[in-house]
């Protein structure tokens, strides 16, 4: 039934699993810096022609080892990436179209495998470390699997998708290579082997690249399609508009290689930039602040949760103040994955002078689509559609809503939604429009502010509520470390609200303390907003991408 593109890779599983043509979203170059070129590979663009116009000899990639920065330049990262697309090619008989599972740290030999797979033509499926072996079956079954690269020390859950015994044995995977391991058949072994002498496989700009997993919370993983084009969009998008990176920049931060937040910040933006990028294995908001002080880093990207802990440590007033945290080279950093709430912007720019830059982004659509530059922050707001982008507030029939009214957001631009082989296309893309799943208001001036997840919207006596909002006012409160709020079924009001709160070192959750936060949300806010109930708790659970997990909040309080 599929009839095959000009330019098709042998393997053409991943396109042949496409949604149909008319449930793909618009999608829009309207910029000049977007017209790409027919043949494009997203590795050859961001390393070799780095390497050919001169920048070999600068550094790409940072890594501690034994506590000291060690660095390769784009000439090393490009011999290594050679050395293991021909591994990928000639020892495991890959073509193009094939998929690669990747299974890391951040760190560079992570970051070389991602780049060796685009430079052969196969398809990057990266994978997060902590997932298990069920979640990584269901990948590989999807993605129809057939070889992995893994760090030696995650070893475990892989090899238990291999053995035909267990539960999770996934049947297409055949052979995984292990990398970060001294051993003989390792990748380091069989690359020592190799020349370094490697072309990139000349991909058309709209082969796959790359499927992404929806680092989503419930049901079954939805497979992102992405193609040569998309990474390199990504680049020229919100880096260009809102980040404005030079070839001097250091970047550093948290999110890992396999959430495309982290493909974007910690490596393929860097490289757009010719700048470098500091690549550590785990980061808790303390070693990134050491991190950012060792390796003097002038860009940051993490979540609002490490924002609001670095605020903390870093602030002059905390007495744990740690005088190692030397923030002078810092000059910008990024939030994404949650709302980030004013009270941690605030925050933390009273700690560091920095005005963090909030952006929307989302697996569906690569990366940032909403966001702003330090200089035009509104306060509350996420920002406004980034060049090369559109977007709107639609009512339920999908029609635009008038400024300052609550509805769904819709965005396109270049890149834009497309599931591998899945029915949930059909609600995630209406009318050529994305539609992320989370309520926003535009207000009249064009800033667009985030209210909740369409489905994380608390209706309590017939007052919509966002939980977000709630959660935004408890945080400006002295005695609140961290907060979560959702609606709790209510026989009489349908839903109330109820907050869990962390209180900070020296504050006691007792009924007076319950009593405090209760009156405060009701003077700051509309007072039928304010937490009924108040659970106090020692922690949050959130994901690997720092993304408070809601769901976990509602089963807690049924439970
Ligand atoms: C939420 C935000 C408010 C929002 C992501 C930057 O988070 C990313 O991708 P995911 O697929 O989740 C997407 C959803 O996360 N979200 C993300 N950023 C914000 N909500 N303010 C924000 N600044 O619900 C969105 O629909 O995990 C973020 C770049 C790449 C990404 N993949």
């Amino acid at each position: 039934m599929t009839t095959a593109h000009p330019s098709s890779p042998p393997d053409t599983f991943a396109r042949d699993r496409l949604p149909p043509a008319k449930q793909w979203p618009e999608l829009r170059f309207d910029l000049p810096e977007l017209q790409y070129p027919a043949r494009l590979n997203a590795a050859a663009e961001l390393l070799d022609r780095a390497v050919a116009e001169g920048d070999g000899r600068r550094p790409a990639i940072w890594m501690p080892v034994d506590g000291q920065p060690m660095v390769a330049t784009y000439a090393q990262l490009q011999h290594r990436v050679n050395r293991i697309a021909q591994v990928l090619v000639e020892d495991f008989g890959l073509v193009p179209g094939n998929r690669v599972l990747l299974r890391g740290p951040n760190n560079a030999m992570m970051a070389a495998c991602w780049l060796a797979v685009i430079k052969a033509g196969l398809i990057a499926v990266a994978t997060m470390p902590l997932l298990r072996a069920k979640e990584l079956k269901q990948m590989i079954d999807k993605a129809q699997i057939t070889h992995a690269l893994c760090s030696q020390p995650l070893w475990q859950e892989i090899a238990t998708c291999t053995n035909p015994n267990s539960e999770h044995y996934a049947p297409t995977l055949k052979r995984i290579g292990y990398f970060d391991d001294g051993e003989g058949g390792s990748i380091e072994e069989l690359v020592s082997f190799k020349s370094g002498e490697f072309t990139a496989v000349d991909t058309a700009a709209d082969d796959v690249a790359l499927i992404a997993f929806t680092s989503g919370t419930t049901g079954e993983p939805k497979g992102t399609v992405h193609f040569h084009r998309d990474i390199i969009a990504m680049c020229d998008c919100f880096p260009r508009s809102c980040l404005k990176p030079t070839k001097t920049d250091i970047f550093c931060g948290t999110p890992p290689i396999a959430f495309t937040f982290g493909l974007g910040g910690m490596l393929a933006f860097p490289m757009r930039a010719r700048a470098s990028t500091v690549l550590v294995e785990k980061l808790s908001p303390d070693l990134l602040l050491q991190t950012i002080a060792r390796f003097k880093a002038t860009i940051c990207f993490t979540a609002p949760t490490f924002y609001r802990q670095m605020a903390m440590l870093a602030s002059k007033e905390n007495p744990q103040h740690n005088p190692q945290y030397k923030l002078a080279s810092l000059k910008k950093c990024v939030s994404a994955g949650e709302a980030l709430p004013d009270a941690t912007r605030q925050q933390f720019k009273a700690a560091t002078g920095i005005e963090i830059i909030d952006g929307i982004g989302a697996t569906e659509m690569m990366h940032i689509f909403i966001s702003h530059t330090p200089q035009t922050v509104r306060r509350g707001a996420t920002g406004k559609p980034i060049p090369g982008y559109q977007a709107q507030v639609q009512d339920a029939n999908g029609k635009e809503c008038p400024p300052g009214t609550v509805g769904k957001l819709a965005v396109k631009g270049p890149t834009g939604c497309r599931y591998l082989d899945d029915p949930r296309q059909a609600s995630y893309v209406r009318k050529g429009w994305n539609l992320t799943g989370d309520a926003y208001m535009m207000d009249a001036d064009g800033y667009f502010f985030y209210q909740a997840r369409t489905d994380d919207m608390i209706i309590s006596a017939g007052y919509n509520i966002a939980g977000p909002e709630v959660e935004s006012c408890l945080l400006t409160h002295e005695a609140v470390a961290e907060c979560g709020v959702i609606g709790l079924a209510d026989e009489e009001r349908g839903q109330i609200v109820k907050a869990f709160v962390v209180l900070k070192a020296g504050y006691y959750g007792n009924q007076a303390m319950t009593k405090t936060l209760q009156d405060y949300v009701k003077k700051a806010v509309a007072p039928y907003k304010y937490p009924r109930k108040i659970e106090y708790v020692e922690s949050l659970p959130r994901t690997e991408t720092g993304k408070l997990q809601r769901f976990r909040l509602r089963q807690q309080a049924a439970a």
